[in-house]
């Protein structure tokens, strides 16, 4: 829902309206990676605070700090908030902004990934190392060499490899590495260096993962979208084309690439045959949000399965101070999913 409009909404109607509650209230909390460890649900959230920065078209309101990890014994029980698992002030490399995280599991060692902006203020993704899936994890010192750009997703493949899906443009900095080292020019515009709106879209990208998790086995990638007649979606097709909040599931041994078309506020999907593509534009899977962005997980638990979500909803529309959500999806005959609107 554009912010412009935030001002005519009737909040007590659109909370009576909406599909589903924020998990917690006490924190706000956004981007919510989601997963199933020992049959219990573990959420990797954003913790959004008010750092008292000014919204721009870069995102620098978005100041958060920290990371808590939030479990739940099953999808229907009360969301307890595990504390801090990770701090800007133990991450050596970074400065600011520690965006939306993810987290897997290998060998009974937990594995927390998580972009922030380096002292240089250049977005790079770290990993940090624990023996629980809430914390404390313990950060490398230095970012993964060859990252870069925000939104790590690292999905799991049956056969045991992992794989990152990352990036994101404007405030997530994608657009400035096309020449394959980051370009500072226009250091304040969110949209230099874009492509043209009658070009390709930027891809978000992928990696394999090494064994121990650390680093990227290979170059990043790039995670193609394409359109109904097999050409890439392009850079003007802003309902459709990718933003942020990539994310990856597998479906009756289908690959479904999720994200955010950012500016237009849509959870979209594209489905492939691999975890490397290229990926066939397949719809939405949430209509928009209050609030600007809208950044997803989607995961399977006991047999169903659930879009975790955020909005601006208890923070009665303010942008940066989001809270998580679930719902669940259903798919039908063919495998297509059946869109979500967030409030009735
Ligand atoms: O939470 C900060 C940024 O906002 C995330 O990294 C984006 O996906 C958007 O949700």
């Amino acid at each position: 829902m554009p912010e412009d409009s935030i001002e005519h909404i009737d909040f007590e109607d659109l909370n009576k309206r909406a599909i589903s509650k924020p998990l917690v209230k006490h924190i706000y909390t956004a981007d919510p990676s989601a997963h199933v460890f020992d049959g219990k649900i573990y959420i990797y959230p954003s913790h959004d605070v008010d750092a008292g920065e000014a919204f721009d078209d870069l995102g620098s309101h978005f100041a958060m700090e920290d990371y808590h990890v939030i479990s739940m014994d099953s999808i229907d029980s009360e969301a307890f908030d595990n504390g801090v698992a990770l701090h800007v002030n133990d991450v050596p490399w970074a400065d600011k902004q520690m965006w939306a995280p993810d987290a897997n599991e290998k060998d009974g060692k937990y594995y927390l990934f998580f972009p922030a902006k380096g002292h240089d203020g250049i977005f790079k993704i770290g990993v940090a190392v624990g023996d629980s899936p809430v914390g404390p994890f313990i950060a490398q010192p230095e970012p993964i060499k060859g990252s870069f750009s925000i939104d790590p997703a690292v999905f799991k493949d049956d056969d045991g490899d992992y794989y990152m899906y990352f990036g994101g443009i404007w405030g997530g900095q994608l657009q400035r590495w096309r020449e394959g080292k980051f370009n500072a020019d226009s250091p304040e515009s969110p949209v230099a260096h874009l492509p043209a709106d009658n070009k390709p879209a930027l891809c978000p990208k992928i990696a394999k993962m090494t064994d121990d998790l650390l680093e990227f086995a290979h170059e990043a990638k790039d995670v193609l979208i394409l359109d109904e007649n097999g050409q890439p979606l392009l850079n003007g097709d802003n309902q459709r084309r990718f933003f942020e909040a990539a994310w990856m599931h597998k479906y009756n041994g289908k690959y479904y690439f999720s994200y955010s078309t950012g500016d237009t506020h849509f959870i979209c999907y594209a489905i492939g045959d691999n975890p490397y593509g290229p990926f066939t534009y397949a719809g939405r899977i949430l209509e928009p949000v209050v609030g600007w962005t809208s950044h997803h997980s989607i995961c399977e638990v006991a047999g169903k399965w659930y879009l975790f979500y955020h909005d601006s909803s208890l923070s009665e529309g303010v942008t940066h101070l989001r809270s998580v959500k679930v719902a669940e999806i259903t798919y039908d005959s063919d495998g297509k999913i059946n869109t979500l609107v967030p409030y009735k």
